[in-house]
């Protein structure tokens, strides 16, 4: 064992003074240990093994079931470096702050050690980390998340020494003393007060977005809140592209997607369904790799018909949390196929019906489940070098304004794409739901550092790359003057991919679009939307460029670049302007 690992432990042992220290193997026989420890306090309820084998269900506190954005800090040295959309809080104040919380902490429990790595064991991506937890949830979570145990300690003994220190507390579960707080300087992890799977299970998003979005621009890589998936034509040949969009936008559907034209030979392949990270390979296309090993994906919504993988991928080994359960203690949660249960016990443990008048699982239930189960999962999914992206999709939710699908007219125009994406809010995160806020690169709560500086990276990336993949923008979630969604989403946003591999394979990317002023939008021909029994008014709408409404749009757009002064990179101003430009030719 590298003494330094050993080192931080004990640091920490003598600062949160658990009663005893375990460090995690990862075997089966170390987890059914745990399950049978946490089944037995409660921690989680055993779930109809015939059913469900092997799946339990865990309720959180109900103060604790989302992430927390405003407790989420960047602290870094320069509160400039942390930029005008992150939190900051200086080294030193988080010493004096939030420190003194891990003050005997673990008292009475036992801190787990967790060593995971992040990426496929023979990748030359992968990246240590270590997590110290007093939740024995998170480790069983954490080892479904990531590769897990003794494979990492063997790595540190072999001398790795770049490993990522978290320490996480699950302290008194007080959003008054919640803090998850990153050091990208010493590139260190702290959390306290929440057992939430986003605040909690470290390797996610403070580790593979936060810190490690600072490493890649330090390294010459991305990382990014992206699926990764691959489109298989009916030719045999497949095209991944990766998608961002934000949290519970649709990415897992989109990344298990089951295809209406399979029987043609269009398919979709699972490479990743939240994380990527993005080198540019020696071929000059960009490589991602997904750096986790599992799904922590949202419940409600998900059916035999929006997402059928990720019904049967759920089906056993899995961890639900805050759903509702039946009375032969199977899961539910709304949307899920077939008649709403009369009788239910609901997400926080009370008899519910359907006169209650409440939601019977919260709107942020989750599951945790191995991404081996996918049914779909790509045979690519753990390649070392990862799979070459031939495009990326930015995708907000949005009622008005962003068409279905357009593409870019190039990778400078992409990331002014990716900067001024915006998207409504969702139950991912507390706060009011449905706000349309600026949400970059489906970033905003997950970049370690300022955006303005995360832009001139993403250009930067741009210039080493001599053949990046095409950037598009979709939204799935227009909807019509009574609130209704007008295009159908799930399955039948295949039909948008094969526009996207169309465009991109085909010589005449123009082809199957038409150039508007924000870019190339295709023709609801080259879409089906006829095939499909979409009425001629919303096919229109669903590809309209509404110039009031994006000479507003260009104005928020405005409004949201300003903050960042001088980091905001010429181009993108520059790509303001000329969106604007053509928005309002100026006559000569
Ligand atoms: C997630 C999120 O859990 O984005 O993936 O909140
Ligand atoms: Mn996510």
């Amino acid at each position: 064992m590298s003494s330094s690992v050993e080192e931080w432990v004990d640091e920490v042992s003598r600062t949160t003074r658990p009663d005893h220290v375990v460090w995690c193997d990862g075997t089966a026989a170390e987890n059914d240990r745990l399950i049978d420890l946490m089944v037995s306090d409660g921690t989680l309820l055993r779930l109809n093994d015939q059913k469900l084998p092997n799946c339990f269900l865990h309720r959180s506190n109900p103060q604790d079931v989302a992430r927390t954005e405003h407790l989420t800090f960047i602290c870094s040295r320069q509160a400039e470096d942390a930029g005008p959309t992150n939190n900051w809080m200086s080294p030193q104040d988080a010493h004096e702050r939030i420190w003194p919380l891990f003050n005997n902490s673990m008292q009475g429990r036992t801190m787990y050690v967790v060593p995971y790595l992040m990426g496929a064991a023979d990748s030359p991506y992968a990246k240590v980390g270590v997590e110290v937890t007093d939740s024995p949830y998170v480790v069983a979570n954490m080892r479904i998340m990531t590769r897990m145990g003794q494979v990492v300690l063997d790595r540190i003994q072999a001398g790795a020494s770049d490993w990522v220190p978290g320490l996480h507390s699950l302290g008194d579960l007080s959003p008054d003393r919640r803090f998850i707080a990153h050091f990208p300087e010493t590139r260190t992890i702290w959390s306290v007060g929440s057992g939430y799977g986003g605040n909690a299970l470290l390797g996610k998003k403070c580790y593979a977005l936060r810190i490690a979005s600072t490493m890649g621009r330090e390294q010459g890589w991305l990382a990014e809140h992206m699926l990764i998936l691959g489109l298989e034509s009916p030719a045999g040949d497949v095209t991944y592209i990766a998608g961002a969009f934000p949290s519970a936008c649709g990415k897992t559907n989109l990344a298990m997607l089951k295809s209406p034209f399979e029987s043609d030979g269009w398919k979709v392949w699972t490479v990743g369904e939240d994380i990527a990270w993005i080198n540019v390979g020696p071929d000059g296309r960009l490589w991602a790799i997904n750096p986790e090993a599992g799904y922590f994906g949202v419940a409600p919504g998900t059916n035999r018909k929006t997402n059928p993988n990720a019904m049967d991928a759920v089906s056993q080994n899995s961890i639900f949390t805050n759903v509702a359960m039946t009375d032969d203690r199977d899961v539910w949660w709304e949307g899920m196929d077939g008649p709403v249960p009369q009788r239910l016990i609901d997400w926080q443990g009370n008899p519910w019906t359907p006169a209650s008048g409440t939601k019977a699982a919260h709107p942020n239930s989750r599951f945790t489940t191995p991404a081996t189960q996918n049914p779909v999962l790509s045979t690519h999914w753990e390649d070392p070098q990862g799979v070459p992206l031939s495009a990326i999709l930015f995708g907000g939710r949005r009622a008005r304004t962003v068409p279905l699908v357009y593409r870019s007219f190039d990778w400078e125009h992409g990331v002014f794409l990716g900067a001024t994406m915006a998207s409504e809010t969702t139950a991912a995160a507390t706060g009011a739901v449905g706000v349309v806020r600026g949400d970059p690169m489906a970033m905003l709560p997950f970049c370690g550092y300022n955006m303005g500086d995360y832009w001139n990276h993403w250009l930067e990336v741009g210039k080493q790359a001599s053949n990046p993949p095409a950037i598009f923008q979709v939204n799935w979630f227009r909807t019509d003057d009574q609130g209704r969604y007008m295009w159908p989403g799930f399955g039948e946003n295949m039909r948008v991919l094969r526009w996207v591999r169309d465009q991109v394979l085909s010589r005449n990317g123009t082809s199957a679009g038409r150039e508007t002023p924000v870019g190339i939008v295709p023709t609801p021909e080259a879409i089906g939307t006829r095939d499909l029994g979409l009425s001629a008014s919303d096919a229109e709408t669903l590809f309209e460029i509404d110039r009031d409404d994006w000479l507003r749009e260009a104005e928020d757009q405005h409004a949201f670049l300003q903050k960042f002064g001088d980091r905001l990179p010429d181009a993108i101003r520059a790509q303001h302007q000329a969106l604007q430009n053509r928005l309002s030719p100026v006559a000569v």
